[in-house]
């Protein structure tokens, strides 16, 4: 080879280099999109799309989790139907993690296996047919504690809160995962309760959501609640996360005077709640209307499922 050769060959391989850099770079861009297939939200936005080879630091995924509460009314549904209907919310495995109320005990396994034996559970020793269950996905999280606040559950009679200490496999990201089931019956227990949870959540310094069935009968129209929902909020220790759009959860037709009309339209029963430093993650929320919902029967629960996505700040 002469020395024109040699310049040749030598622009031959730079280009060859410069080629497969390129292609390096589109092949990591195309492989996130896969590891996360969720549209991209907030400050995500246009990051990737917008630059043809993004910097290392922007191929990091938003440490986000979904999490899907409900309350599956233990003895007004059957363990089949909810557990299809579970299988079903939960395809390609959406959510990481599950708060469920007025769980019977003889379905607690039964849930968890509708949703895959990679899913693990903890559930509450109190609450009788009506107990509290919190499933994760063990493949995302390990459990480093779980624990009930047994004050809480006031003479013995109620539920008792449940937590889940949760940590990422992954990232190392811990937080709290509290389930909720306050009293119905008794106006004064529940206030008290709401106000025992102020107190609880006041010490936290992990980041806290708590999901679940609050009874706190918030009525759309006048934006109020019942004055357990205004314990629950005094401090600004708790923080409520709004449904992006307010919609029922509940039916409820009384049974002896049935009139196929729901009884409390426009209010809700179910909410998620942040408190300590989940403050700072972004927090959605959103009420699941699925076809047929309403009013239940006799296999479906009378309540609607919520779901929550959190975004690590
Ligand atoms: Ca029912
Ligand atoms: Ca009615």
């Amino acid at each position: 080879m002469d020395c024109f050769s040699n310049f040749k060959y030598l622009l031959i391989l730079i280009c060859l280099s410069l080629a497969s850099t390129a292609c390096t770079a589109f092949g990591e861009e195309g492989a996130r999109s896969k590891v996360n297939p969720e549209p991209a939200t907030g400050p995500t936005i246009g990051k990737t799309t917008a630059t043809a080879v993004p910097a290392a630091n922007q191929l990091v995924a938003a440490v986000q989790y979904h999490l899907l509460s409900w309350n599956v009314e233990s003895d007004g549904a059957t363990s089949k139907v909810i557990c299809e209907q579970l299988a079903e919310l939960n395809q390609n495995d959406h959510y990481d993690i599950f708060t469920l109320s007025e769980v019977l005990p003889a379905d607690l396994k039964k849930f968890r296996y509708a949703l895959g034996k990679h899913y693990k559970y903890v559930y509450s020793k109190s609450g009788f047919s009506d107990r509290l269950e919190i499933l994760y996905n063990e493949n995302k999280f390990e459990l480093v504690r779980h624990f009930e606040i047994k004050e809480i559950n006031i003479l013995n009679r109620y539920r008792a809160p449940l937590v889940a200490h949760l940590k990422d496999r992954a990232n190392g990201t811990e937080f709290l995962v509290m389930v909720n089931h306050l009293a119905r019956g008794k106006a004064e227990i529940r206030q008290k309760q709401a106000a025992m949870l102020v107190d609880w959540a006041r010490d936290q310094t992990l980041p806290v959501f708590a999901l679940g069935d609050y009874n706190f009968d918030f009525v759309f129209k006048t934006r109020k609640g019942n004055p357990a929902f205004s314990n629950m909020l005094k401090d600004n220790i708790w923080r409520w996360v709004e449904p992006v759009e307010l919609i029922d959860t509940n039916w409820y037709d009384n049974p002896r005077n049935p009139d196929g009309i729901d009884d409390y339209p426009g209010s809700i029963l179910d909410f998620a709640f942040v408190a300590a430093s989940a403050k700072n993650w972004k927090s959605t929320c959103r009420v699941l209307v699925r076809e047929g919902d309403f009013p239940d029967d006799k296999t479906t629960s009378d309540h609607r499922p919520f779901e929550m996505t959190i975004v690590k700040p």
